[in-house]
């Protein structure tokens, strides 16, 4: 039968082959679980990481006393692909420096619509309201929902499985539809003889979100042999 170098060549081949896919098929399922290191508890040690990316929403608008301006940011299925929704971020910025002196600051307080938001109808994305002084070089307010649970996007290491890891770290689908906030100017001017000084004030919209990929390394250098 092994007449020939090419047939000894092939059962060689063959036998290497026989041998190391049982070998193989028999440590992946346990890779998977992360049972390799953990000694058949379910257990691995982990490093689990987030690769990010950022959409940004910008507008601006100029709005005289009660003046009110709504804005929105829509997040479609089709934006996010395979990536999750980290949190999203309203953030309403504005400078009053129209008044001579200090007092009779520019303030400015905005409320969110999230009815047409996934995860708002169970509760699990809720409205926010705030509101803030147009001072101080950084005025205004921002809000901010973890669509994530406690999402930080800091990496950080674990023992636990990747089964756990990836149903912790995900957005269960909350987040897509429009967000929609309306905010509202209380523009205060210094009683000037002659005129009025401050009748108005610009106000920056942001919409932040971040997404993510969660990655899970083994924090342990596999052994090969
Ligand atoms: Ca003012
Ligand atoms: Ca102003």
């Amino acid at each position: 039968m092994l007449d020939s170098p090419r047939k000894i060549g092939m059962v060689a081949g063959t036998m290497v082959f026989m041998f190391l896919f049982p070998l193989y098929f028999a440590w992946m399922p346990l890779a998977d679980e992360g049972l390799a290191n953990g000694g058949g508890s379910g257990q691995g040690e982990w490093i689990v990481s987030f690769s990010e990316s950022e959409s940004v929403l910008e507008e601006s608008t100029v709005l005289e006393d009660g003046d009110t301006h709504m804005t929105e940011f829509t997040v479609g299925i089709e934006d996010l692909g395979d990536m999750e929704i980290g949190f999203i971020e309203l953030i309403v910025q504005c400078n009053d420096n129209d008044d001579p002196g200090p007092g009779f600051s520019d303030s400015v307080d905005g409320v969110s619509d999230l009815m047409d938001v996934e995860g708002h109808a169970s509760g699990d994305i809720q409205d926010q309201s705030a509101d803030g002084t147009c001072t101080g070089g950084n005025g205004g307010f921002t809000m901010r929902w973890d669509v994530t649970t406690n999402y930080t996007g800091e990496s950080f290491s674990i023992t636990s499985s990747q089964k756990t890891i990836s149903e912790t770290w995900n957005d269960n689908g909350f987040g897509i539809g429009t967000w929609s906030a309306t905010i509202s100017a209380e523009i205060n001017s210094a009683p000037i003889v002659g005129g009025i000084v401050d009748s108005d004030e610009d106000f920056d919209i942001t919409w932040r979100m971040i997404t993510y990929e969660v990655v899970i390394e083994e924090s342990m250098v596999e052994p090969t042999e």
